[in-house]
């Protein structure tokens, strides 16, 4: 068994088990080499052979406890029936949904047809990978991943999808419902196939008010957690409410999640506390481990020093960008085994 499972499952290990957000990816050249047999970002994410090799390249680099499946959070909306592309410098551009109209011609796929590939994938890599190291299935929320559908893209204020709540809230409900109920599918497909952990990521959690971070940040990932503990009632969820910043203690408890993932806001000594009630995964800032060796190493020894001995997963605060320096894993990965 991996140590992620065994930490999760509440017995003690020799160290904290690690893997990193953004583990595979455009920070090491052989995901470059990969990336461009493919064809494009979507080629390879549908490609199971290519797929299942770009994940296994980080582990055998840095040796993780974990891999997780390479995909993205915008298959879902591929598997919608939106047009969605990877403009190269530019990112994700999708068709927007944007009106009730829109909205109301959604309705939820047959995930396990729609997106064949990305389980043939999960099979691979989980016949491929050792016992000892967990295999992680994800999502991305409903809420992140309504953002990108209705903006038609990343945005810088969010204030099409915020609006659009706002103004059309039946609408905007079924989007979030045909959301929730896809991803049931999909994570519950992706546990079939293997993947023996899931995380549920929700980026943009950040940019929501109080009032509507209950509904549509905590309420459909409560939905959503609360079907897999019905199927999967063994398979552990990891709830990642990147930016939750003050709420992120309520929604540790609330939420029904295994893991609480921490971003970098959120400062070491309340990862200790919140480690009292649920497996804390966090926090290393990835904008130190690219660009401030020394201030990396202060940061990690930080961590492992106030996590030592509590319920702890090390990660990342949020994924690697592509400056990451492979000598700076290397470093990371070495201190974090020495802990
Ligand atoms: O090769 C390339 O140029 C594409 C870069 C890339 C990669 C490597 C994208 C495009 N997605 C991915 C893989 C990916 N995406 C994984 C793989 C597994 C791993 O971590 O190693 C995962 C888990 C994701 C999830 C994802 N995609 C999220 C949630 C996590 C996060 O980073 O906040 C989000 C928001 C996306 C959307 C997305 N995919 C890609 C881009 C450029 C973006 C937009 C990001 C933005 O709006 O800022």
């Amino acid at each position: 068994m991996s140590r992620l499972l065994n930490v999760i499952q509440g017995e003690s290990v020799d160290r904290p088990p690690f893997w990193f957000m953004r583990q595979a990816g455009r920070y090491l050249p052989e995901y470059l080499e990969t990336r461009a047999q493919a064809g494009s970002f979507l080629d390879l994410c549908f490609n199971p052979k290519l797929a299942c090799e770009v994940t296994l390249q980080p582990i055998r680099r840095f040796d993780m406890d974990a891999a997780i499946l390479f995909s993205d959070i915008l298959v879902i909306p591929y598997a919608l029936g939106v047009k969605v592309e990877f403009v190269k410098g530019e990112g994700p551009k999708l068709q927007p949904t944007d009106s009730p109209d829109a909205i109301h011609a959604l309705s939820v796929p047959a995930i396990e047809q729609a997106l064949a590939p990305v389980y043939e994938t999960v099979s691979l890599i989980r016949s491929s990978l050792s016992e000892d190291k967990a295999l992680i299935g994800f999502c991305g929320a409903p809420w992140t991943v309504a953002t990108y559908m209705v903006e038609g893209g990343s945005s810088r204020d969010f204030k099409k999808t915020r609006t659009l709540a706002l103004q059309e809230p039946e609408a905007f409900s079924h989007l979030m419902h045909v959301l929730v109920e896809s991803s049931v599918a999909h994570l519950s497909a992706q546990i079939k196939a293997g993947a023996q952990v899931v995380q549920i990521f929700d980026s943009w959690a950040g940019i929501l008010a109080n009032e509507e971070f209950e509904q549509w940040c905590l309420k459909p990932i409560q939905a959503i957690i609360a079907r897999l503990k019905q199927l999967h009632p063994d398979v552990p969820i990891i709830a990642f409410p990147k930016g939750a910043g003050f709420r992120y203690e309520s929604f540790g408890v609330e939420s029904g999640a295994d893991v609480l993932g921490c971003d970098m806001s959120v400062p070491v000594d309340i990862m200790a506390d919140l480690a009292e009630d649920i497996v804390v995964q966090g926090n290393i800032d990835p904008l130190l481990v690219a660009y401030d060796k020394p201030a990396m190493v202060r940061q990690a020894k930080q961590i492992l020093d106030a996590m030592k001995g509590k319920p702890f997963i090390f990660n990342l605060g949020h994924g690697f960008i592509p400056d990451t320096p492979i000598d700076h894993v290397q470093t990371l990965c070495q201190l974090i085994r020495e802990a």
